[in-house]
């Protein structure tokens, strides 16, 4: 066992934690805690991360929250020169890919995939899904130039740059994104990679055993 320990159901953004864990091949220990209460928001856990939210990630003793935070710190520990970058350069498109995901169309994916697959239908909002969709356009636009001339975002390898930013939208796979070829083509890549199979599989699971009400508390806690 390597020491290392991911904590959060794979249905939450632990998933992206659980990808580059896959992706890296290393011997982990994965806790599937639920959000809340019963699960983050409970002392024992607060304790460890006090934010109350998955995804967090325990290292041979080192602690840290966020995401996209652990993916890039996985991969740099792990695989520098290959996952993480070597140049100057890569590692700064690796961020700007990174913060990119984070402000430009995390929250609208979400938004998108509450109302357009995950709430029970009757609550579904419609308007919120259209308005989604429209804010996805022009960001999704940039990204499907960036890969139209090269397989990965940062040339012909994949990097964690291609994962974070394909972990973040992966619940676009079920959009029409036949006005983003390139795209499409890029995130289908991604997900078919078998590190990124095997946490889809648990997501899948998590997905399909999450009940309608807590998903609906996912889409009030963050006012989605
Ligand atoms: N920016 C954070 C967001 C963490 C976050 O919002 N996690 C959600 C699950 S995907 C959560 O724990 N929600 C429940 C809550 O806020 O109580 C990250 O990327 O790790």
């Amino acid at each position: 066992m390597s020491g290392l320990r991911i904590y959060g159901i794979a249905r939450t953004r632990a998933f992206r934690a659980l990808w580059m864990a896959n992706e890296l091949g290393l011997d982990y220990e994965h806790l599937p805690i639920e959000i809340g209460e019963a699960g983050a928001r409970a002392p024992q856990f607060r304790a460890i991360n006090p934010n109350g939210r998955l995804p967090f990630i325990e290292d041979d003793g080192f602690v840290l929250f966020e995401s996209l935070a652990i993916t890039l710190y996985l991969a740099k520990k792990h695989s520098h020169g290959r996952l993480y970058p070597a140049s100057l350069e890569d590692e700064a498109k690796t961020w700007q890919w990174t913060s990119w995901a984070l402000t430009e169309v995390d929250r609208g994916v979400n938004i998108w995939s509450l109302h357009a697959v995950r709430l029970p239908e009757a609550e579904r909002d419609a308007g919120k899904r259209d308005e989604a969709l429209k804010v996805l356009a022009a960001p999704f636009g940039v990204l499907d130039a960036a890969v139209a001339g090269q397989p990965y975002l940062l040339g012909d390898a994949f990097t964690v740059a291609d994962l974070n930013v394909a972990a973040v939208i992966s619940r676009a796979v079920d959009m029409d994104l036949s006005a983003v070829p390139n795209l499409k083509a890029w995130l289908t890549r991604c997900l078919a990679r078998p590190a990124a199979q095997k946490a889809l599989a648990l997501k899948t699971r998590a997905d399909n055993e999450t009940p309608a009400e807590v998903t609906r508390r996912i889409a009030q806690i963050n006012r989605l």
